[in-house]
């Protein structure tokens, strides 16, 4: 008797103990389940939970997440043509080129939804992407953007991207005040049921902090910036996010094509096969230089990712909880500039890598100029705004070698107030990061071939003639150009001069030659420091080696030229008279 009781007893006990695996198996499976994941991949995220990481594989078919067939669209602006407005619009071509920067009225007559062309390398199409990639939050930061060209960054992301993927758009306002932004935007949005999201700053906090605000509003678990004015190409979110997956520290950067700011036309801006990487040069302006061989050859085919010193700022991907875990942005950087390269150097120094994907294809207008400015923002702060910036992340993140490259390049930035960066150093200390020499040896090491080590300025400030005292000025034209003088106003700027002690004279990131038509604006040669200038601190004379001549003023033309050295002609005679700041 007692024997059956047992029996039945245990029996009992399997059949709850099944009954219960059961029931949490249920459970889990509606814990899961997803309207917009297609069965497919719902069953291959289970099975891969349960076992190893995948990684992207290259196959003979199509890739999986590639769109099965593509619409044949017709209209203006369709296939990423140019679209050309009628004469009889220029006024409202002038009209949105001043409010905007681009041409907003020629943007309005091309469909939100345009097809654009596929810019990718042909390979790009093969690839297999893991399918439980973790999803996403695109965070667009707008500023008085023009309606229909924020509306096709939209429109591109919802039309090309995995919904499962996607968990929202998050548009974050930075205080618009174009009226159509307000109420009829968040009208518009509506009809994407929730997965559009809008929120906005109480006042203008510039582009940076905005970012960082909307990586803590952000409900995905990895984070893609764009800027308000793009489209996003085929397939373009998988490519970037595969990397992340396989890695945390991983920040990933797709490769950008051009929207004309006139006729929104779309085209590549990089020549085919050719694959560019983001640098910089000692004064901090970004730079791209062809990807090394060393490290295209750590790949195995040509579409991989590859590693990149930096980025160019506007457009990348990074999980969200990483992204906050190293501090964002700084978030004493204003408004906009260096960001970029404070990203970057924290990243690479502290344990993260950059990587640059060939596959994901982003189109974005260039401005003409930037539209609005910095407001209230910029009052409160004496200098230049991104100079600031930049000598807040240099002397973060470099070591005293480098920052003095800094400086050689931009010598009125010692006399910057750039606030407090105990707060920076402290996170730079807690997170463990490797130092600045680290950064060059393994990961930009291509720097130093375009852009060696300064040598120092022997001289730096207004080049005054001692016959007119007027001085040497760029009037801001790019190079090639002729110089001039012009009255010496004391900000710098165009007429702050270096000479560097291997005899290269220098204004910004340009360099003062001459040639038989006069002392000219040029192009510094790449992996080069050094000039052709003597100067003589007791004639004043400033002496061209390779024609042995002197600088000259024309006494009626004001022309500047090499003549033949006359100590004694007060027209050949210059004196390097130092700055201070005028703020
Ligand atoms: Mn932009």
């Amino acid at each position: 008797m007692s024997f059956v009781v047992y029996l039945s007893r245990r029996s009992r006990t399997i059949r709850l103990l099944v009954f219960g695996v059961i029931l949490v198996l249920v459970i889990y499976l509606l814990a899961t389940y997803d309207k917009d994941t297609n069965s497919n991949f719902r069953l291959a995220r289970l099975t891969q939970n349960l076992g190893e990481r995948q990684v992207p594989r290259l196959i003979t078919g199509l890739g999986n997440f590639e769109p099965k067939e593509i619409e044949d669209r017709d209209g203006p602006g369709e296939k990423g043509a140019a679209h050309h407005l009628q004469p009889s619009q220029q006024n409202d071509i002038d009209q949105s080129e001043s409010d905007y920067g681009m041409c907003v009225a020629c943007s309005d007559e091309i469909s939100l939804d345009r097809s654009i062309l596929d810019t990718r390398l042909p390979e790009c199409a093969h690839w297999d992407y893991p399918t439980d990639l973790p999803t996403t939050s695109v965070i667009i930061v707008f500023h008085n953007e023009g309606w229909s060209v924020l509306l096709r960054t939209v429109h591109s992301v919802l039309n090309r991207t995995p919904k499962y993927l996607l968990k929202e758009v998050l548009l974050v306002d930075d205080f618009s005040d174009k009226e159509n932004l307000k109420y009829d935007l968040e009208k518009y949005i509506e009809q994407f049921d929730g997965k559009v999201r809008l929120i906005r700053n109480s006042q203008r906090e510039g582009l940076i902090r905005t970012r960082s605000r909307g990586a803590v509003e952000a409900r995905g678990e990895v984070i893609v910036y764009l800027d308000a004015h793009c489209e996003v190409n085929t397939n373009w979110l998988p490519p970037l996010l595969a990397p992340i997956y396989r890695d945390r520290t991983i920040m990933t950067v797709p490769i950008i094509d051009g929207i004309d700011h006139k006729t929104f036309e779309y085209r590549p801006v990089y020549g085919e096969d050719r694959h560019f990487r983001g640098i910089f040069e000692w004064g901090m302006l970004y730079k791209e230089n062809e990807v090394p061989e060393r490290e295209l050859k750590s790949r195995k085919h040509n579409s991989e990712p590859y590693k990149s010193p930096t980025h160019a700022g506007g457009l990348f991907a990074i999980d969200r909880k990483y992204f906050l875990e190293i501090g964002s942005y700084d978030p004493g950087l204003l408004v906009w500039g260096g960001e970029n390269f404070e990203l970057s150097f924290k990243i690479w120094q502290c344990g993260g890598k950059i990587e640059w994907v060939p596959c994901s294809r982003v189109g974005h207008v260039y401005r003409s100029f930037m539209p609005y400015n910095f407001g209230k923002l910029a009052q409160k702060k004496k200098g230049s705004l991104i100079t600031i910036n930049y000598k807040r992340v240099i002397e973060t993140w470099f070591d005293e070698k480098h920052k003095e490259f800094f400086y050689t390049r931009e010598p009125m930035a010692r006399f910057l107030d750039m606030g407090d960066i105990s707060e920076q150093l402290a996170l730079k200390d807690r997170l463990g990061c490797k130092n600045f020499q680290w950064y060059m040896d393994n990961v930009a090491y291509d720097v130093l071939e375009k852009y060696p080590e300064l040598p120092p300025n022997v001289h730096f400030g207004e080049l005054r003639s001692v016959a007119v005292t007027k001085c040497l000025d760029t009037l801001g034209h790019g190079p090639p150009s002729l110089m001039a003088v012009q009255h010496c106003h004391g900000f710098g700027n165009n007429q702050l001069i270096r000479l560097n002690a291997k005899g290269q004279l220098g204004v910004g990131e340009r360099c003062i030659e001459a040639d038989a038509q006069g002392i000219k604006l040029a192009f510094c040669r790449l992996g080069t420091v050094d000039g052709p200038w003597l100067y003589d601190e007791s004639s004043h004379t400033l002496m061209h080696r390779v024609h042995k001549k002197c600088m000259a003023l024309h006494p009626q033309t004001s022309h500047l030229s090499l003549m033949p050295c006359d100590v004694n002609n007060a027209y050949q005679q210059w004196v390097f008279k130092p700055l201070t700041p005028k703020w």
